[in-house]
């Protein structure tokens, strides 16, 4: 038994050795289409044919060689010749796997403490109320927790190594969970807006700007509808956005690189909207230095949430042209990940400001004001609200946090809107 193990052993060895040895003998596992490649590209090359370890250090041979074999081999074969001359030139494998997890499950577990932290600052002890933000926001959640989730089995199929290093079938599965993902995503970047802006609808009670925060609702939920139905039927028969990388001709596929410059550049027109959308109401609130710059972090965040989906573009960039998919694809999901992770964060924040304010309302340093703040907001909400005077009745309003201590916010604001 013993020995049989022994002998097995110093064969794998052997075997290894006679591939890393020389050309001849790389013969026997390269595919035809590449011997022929290299007997043609050999000329190209200043070294002499046996030596292989000088062949390997040729950048000119090499990219010979490669362009050749993209244009005689099939997928499959290029990616066994890209196999086989990295085992024979004792080529570095590259893994960076955990980048695409840990970045998946950090950034989930960070949105859901957010997401705990606000649902908590919406119980009736914390004297929150339960709104239509906060059903959306659940929804979110519901879609980006398997968001995360996935992340780890991607990096498990091979997400973050070369694609010539990992089964052809395990590349297939990164395409298919990704074909999920990119759905999820779709779906995640509209609705967390749609959050929020049902949490300005809750806040300002002005009619115009009610409007038009409607109308920023309509225009994420065609965002999700379209673009979620454009990702599913991107090719004609479906499973074509997984299969389509080894068998092209089997398929019909849409430009899938101008669907997603589209979908890209589109979210980023809506978040600098929802972004903008409130600063007129803000304005005229004349908070206070604190109050002001606890907005402006808000929005540092918001468009912190731009600038990632800048860096997103930028990947995409990549994506179009990649012949190494596994490992391009890499940049692509994590930052799409971040991107909803942080906007969710985001759209939390207020809620879980208000929480601290019940909380440690020292920390905001202006606890003189709090303890009579409590008492006017308990009874007479409706004065509280934003110093807007005229309009309807108020007590459908969530009071925003910021301006809850009423007090300060009535005596900055003399003139009603
Ligand atoms: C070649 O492929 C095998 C399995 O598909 C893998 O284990 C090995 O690491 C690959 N070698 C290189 C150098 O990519
Ligand atoms: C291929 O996928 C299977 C599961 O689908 C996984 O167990 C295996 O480790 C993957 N191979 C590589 C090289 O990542
Ligand atoms: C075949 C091949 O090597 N494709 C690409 C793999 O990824 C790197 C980026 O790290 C590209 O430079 C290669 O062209």
């Amino acid at each position: 038994m013993r020995v049989f193990k022994i002998a097995a052993l110093v064969g794998a060895v052997c075997a290894t050795t006679v591939i890393a040895a020389g050309p001849a003998e790389m013969a026997a596992v390269l595919p035809q289409c590449a011997m022929k490649c290299m007997m043609t590209s050999v000329s190209e090359s200043s070294c002499a044919p046996t030596d292989q370890a000088c062949m390997c250090k040729d950048a000119h041979y090499t990219a010979v060689l490669e362009k050749c074999v993209m244009l005689t081999c099939n997928i499959h074969e290029s990616l066994t010749t890209k196999n086989v001359t990295s085992t024979a030139c004792g080529a570095p494998i590259r893994n960076r796997t955990k980048l695409v997890s840990y970045s998946g499950v950090i950034g989930g577990v960070l949105a859901l403490i957010a997401f705990i932290l606000r649902m908590i600052a919406r119980l009736n002890v914390f004297g929150g109320v339960f709104g239509m933000d906060d059903w959306t926001m659940l929804l979110t959640m519901i879609l980006l927790i398997p968001l995360s989730a996935l992340s780890v089995v991607l990096a498990d199929t091979g997400l973050g190594r070369d694609m010539w290093t990992i089964p052809f079938e395990n590349i297939t599965h990164v395409l298919y969970i990704y074909f999920w993902d990119e759905l999820l995503y779709l779906s995640i970047l509209p609705m967390t807006k749609i959050s929020i802006c049902c949490f300005y609808l809750r806040i300002f009670p002005d009619k115009k700007f009610r409007l038009a925060t409607y109308i920023t609702i309509g225009l994420n939920v065609g965002y999700l509808i379209a673009f979620v139905l454009i990702s599913v039927f991107q090719c004609k028969p479906l499973p074509g956005a997984w299969h389509r990388w080894d068998n092209p001709e089997a398929y019909k596929c849409n430009a899938i690189n101008a669907q997603g410059w589209a979908a890209a550049v589109i979210n980023m027109v809506l978040d600098i909207t929802v972004m903008v959308l409130p600063l007129r109401q803000l304005y005229h609130l004349n908070l206070s230095v604190k109050r002001k710059s606890y907005v402006m972090c808000m929005f540092g965040l918001g468009i912190f949430v731009t600038l990632v989906s800048i860096l997103r573009l930028n990947s995409l960039i990549h994506f179009a042209s990649t012949t190494n998919l596994t490992w391009d694809y890499v940049s692509i999901g994590y930052w799409s990940t971040i991107e909803c992770d942080v906007g969710v964060i985001c759209a939390c924040l207020p809620a879980i400001r208000s929480l601290l304010r019940r909380v440690a309302p020292g920390l905001f340093g202006d606890t003189q004001h709090t303890k009579s703040g409590y008492g006017v907001n308990s009874h007479s909400r409706g004065n509280s609200r934003m110093g807007i005077g005229n309009s309807q009745s108020k007590n459908d309003f969530y009071p925003l946090d910021d301006v809850e201590h009423s007090d300060e916010a009535r005596l900055h604001h003399p003139h009603p809107v």
